[in-house]
Order: C-alpha cells, then sequence, then structure tokens
C-alpha cells in the first residue's frame, strides 16, 4: 500500500524531493502540496497528480496526508514540525532542524511527550554510499582509534543573501552532523579563523573560513568552507587514525585520457553530488514508517545538536574565541 504524502515548500529541495517521492521511492504517493507562493504550489502539484492546498496547517490536517515533508525556509519548520508532532504525523524535516536551539528543544520535548519517535531531520550524507563505507571502515577498526579528520565543503558560489553564519547554520551544518555520526562522540568545542577573503565573493561575506571542531574523546576536526570556490561542488573528508587513514571517495565518474589530458567531471551542486544519498534517505524513511510507524534516521536530537554546536561556531567566527558548547544531557528516549 502507498503511503501518503504531504509536502509544504515547493522550492527547489521540495520539487527535488517530490519528483523522487513520485519516481524513485516504493511505497509513497505525494498527495498534497503547498507553498506560500501559491502559482508555484499549484504548478507542482499538478505535475504529480496532488492536490494543492492554502497552508501548511491544512496539509497537515489533511486525512489523505500519513506523513510529512517539510521543506520549506528553515525559519518556518519548527511550527509545521510541532504541528506534525501534535497531529501524531511522521515529519521529514530538511535540516535545520529549527533555526535556534530553543525551538529545536521545544521540538525534542513534544516528541517525548508524543513517547514515540515522529521526526527525521535531512542530513542526507548518513545515507551516502561513500559515508557509509568511510563509517564501516571506522568501525571495524581498520584505521585504529580515530585521531584527526580534515574536512572540506566547497560550492562554486552562493547567492547575495547567503551571510557569514550561514557557512555554520547553513553549510558546515552537514559536517557538524557528519563527524558526530562517524565518530560517535560530541563536539564539546568550536572556533573559526578566517583566512583572506576571496575577491569572488559579495563585500558582506567572510568566505573561506576555517574551523576547527574537538570531540570529547579528544579528536580533532578541520573543516575548510568555501562557497565561492568557483569550480564546482567539492566535499572532503579523510579520517586519520592510529593505525591508518581513510578518504571520502570522489563518486563515480569516468576519467577521459585525451590529447595527453586526463580529464573528469566536477559536480556542480548538492542535487547532482548527493542525488543518490536523496534516493536512499527517503526511501529507507517511507520503509520505516511504513514497517515501524518510526523514522530511523538523524533525530531531532540530532537537529538540536548541529543546532547548539552551529551557535557556538557562529559565535567563534564574531568573537575569534574557542567557544565550548553547551548541550543538555541526551534524553534516554534517543538511544
Ligand atoms: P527555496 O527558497 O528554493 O524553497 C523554499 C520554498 O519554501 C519556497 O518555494 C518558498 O516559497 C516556500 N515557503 C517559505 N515559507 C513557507 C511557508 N511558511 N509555507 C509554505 N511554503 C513556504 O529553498 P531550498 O533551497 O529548497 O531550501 C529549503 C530548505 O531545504 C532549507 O531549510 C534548506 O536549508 C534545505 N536544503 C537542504 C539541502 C541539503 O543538502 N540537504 C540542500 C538545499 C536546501
Ligand atoms: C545548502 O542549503 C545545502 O544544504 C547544501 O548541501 C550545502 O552545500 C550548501 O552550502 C547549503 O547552502
Amino acid at each position: 500500500m502507498s503511503m501518503g504524502i504531504g509536502v509544504i515548500g515547493a522550492g527547489w529541495i521540495g520539487q527535488e524531493h517530490i519528483r523522487r517521492l513520485t519516481e524513485r521511492v516504493v511505497g509513497a504517493n505525494v498527495v498534497a502540496v503547498t507553498d506560500i507562493d501559491a502559482e508555484r504550489a499549484k504548478k507542482v502539484a499538478s505535475d504529480v497528480d496532488a492536490r494543492a492546498l492554502g497552508t501548511g496547517q491544512e496539509v497537515i490536517d489533511d486525512p489523505a496526508v500519513e506523513a510529512v515533508v517539510v521543506t520549506s525556509w528553515g525559519p518556518t519548520h519548527a511550527e509545521y514540525v510541532l504541528a506534525a508532532i501534535a497531529a501524531g504525523k511522521p515529519v521529514f524535516c530538511e535540516k535545520p532542524l529549527a533555526t535556534t536551539a530553543e525551538d529545536c528543544l521545544r521540538i525534542v520535548e513534544a516528541e517525548q511527550a508524543h513517547g514515540r519517535r515522529l521526526v527525521q531531520v535531512g542530513f542526507m550524507r548518513r545515507y551516502d554510499a561513500g559515508y557509509r563505507q568511510l563509517k564501516q571502515v571506522i568501525d571495524s577498526g581498520g584505521i585504529g582509534t580515530p585521531l584527526l579528520m580534515h574536512c572540506a565543503h566547497r560550492n562554486p558560489t552562493v547567492p547575495e543573501g547567503y551571510h557569514s553564519a550561514m557557512a555554520a547554520q547553513d553549510t558546515a551544518i552537514h559536517e557538524i552532523d557528519t563527524v558526530r555520526w562517524l565518530l560517535e562522540d560530541e563536539i564539546v568545542s568550536a572556533q573559526v579563523i578566517t583566512p583572506r577573503s576571496t575577491s569572488n565573493k559579495y563585500d558582506h561575506l567572510t568566505d573561506p573560513q576555517f574551523m576547527l571542531f574537538e570531540m570529547a574523546g579528544g579528536a580533532r576536526i578541520d573543516l575548510e568552507v568555501f562557497v565561492n570556490c568557483q569550480y564546482g561542488y567539492d566535499i572532503r573528508c579523510e579520517t586519520v587514525g592510529e593505525t591508518g587513514s581513510v578518504s571520502l571517495p570522489d563518486p563515480a565518474q569516468v576519467w577521459l585520457r585525451s590529447a595527453g589530458q586526463v580529464r573528469t567531471e566536477v559536480y556542480q551542486d548538492w542535487k547532482d553530488r548527493f542525488a543518490d544519498a536523496f534516493d536512499v534517505e527517503l526511501t529507507e524513511w517511507v520503509r520505516a514508517i511504513h514497517d515501524d510507524g518510526e523514522p530511523t534516521g538523524p533525530s531531532a536530537w540530532d537537529g538540536y545538536a548541529a543546532s547548539v554546536i552551529s551557535d557556538a561556531t557562529v559565535e567563534s567566527l564574531h568573537t575569534g574565541r574557542v567557544v565550548n558548547t553547551q548541550l543538555k544531557d541526551r534524553p534516554d528516549f534517543y538511544g
């Protein structure tokens, strides 16, 4: 049987998720779509024979909607996730879970009061084949105890509305989740160092930023966030342990040898680089809800932790100091 999905927010990633829920994910059927741009909602909904509804609350209340996907702007996430929990419906929310740690905590508390997990956050890297291989090697002891991780997150360009704090809140938040998951450890401090900024950027932006994270167990992470690198969308991660190192593979691409040169393509955006990961993410989400009624992926707690750590990172950007993260104790509910 197919699960009825309602989608709130029909922009870039909303349309991507609607397309994959319709064409690639087995057992899902998008039945309702909304967007504050009503024309956009109508067009996107009609493409998949869904109904366009007036508001997010109408989508959540719709009896045909069994699970909700939130892909609207970040500041609207908390309202819709809380409303879905109040309605007792599973909700997949794109990152960030909410734009303040306080709102993330309200979601964590509402979910615990409900008594079962309902929320999954869209940290899709946990579903990328390369990252999963990396985790397998680390978990199996293949490099001994991890000591260091070197990461890079490069975007070719960003729109003018992107500001310096977004390097942590919008971009590095993926690595913040990924390193917590890969090392099964918590980030206890954050620091940002700012090299000379590139001239290929809007004046208000500090870019690149060099971020340093310390794990509770003592491992150290360095992360270059460079969102105007010009040449492509490039994601790197090397973990160094006591007896070896393991690196994230580049996604499978052909190598062309011709005219005395070797050439390969560099992806230009997250849509292509993580296309397979998004497919697996939504497939596993739908299957888990269908089989057990509960999601198994990144939790509301992971969304809360990522928000606290990205806030500490932004504070360091502004103060230049090492900032300790102040996470609440993890409730037993989240394992
Ligand atoms: P977007 O601006 O293209 O789309 C957002 C859509 O939400 C717009 O169509 C807008 O009209 C609509 N919207 C805004 N407020 C609304 C409301 N109250 N109710 C209904 N619709 C509303 O942005 P995007 O790039 O698609 O990003 C959306 C979310 O997805 C953001 O939280 C972003 O961080 C996240 N995202 C995640 C990834 C990833 O790699 N996982 C990539 C891109 C974006
Ligand atoms: C965007 O919102 C994403 O989530 C992308 O994965 C990231 O690379 C980009 O920097 C963000 O703006």
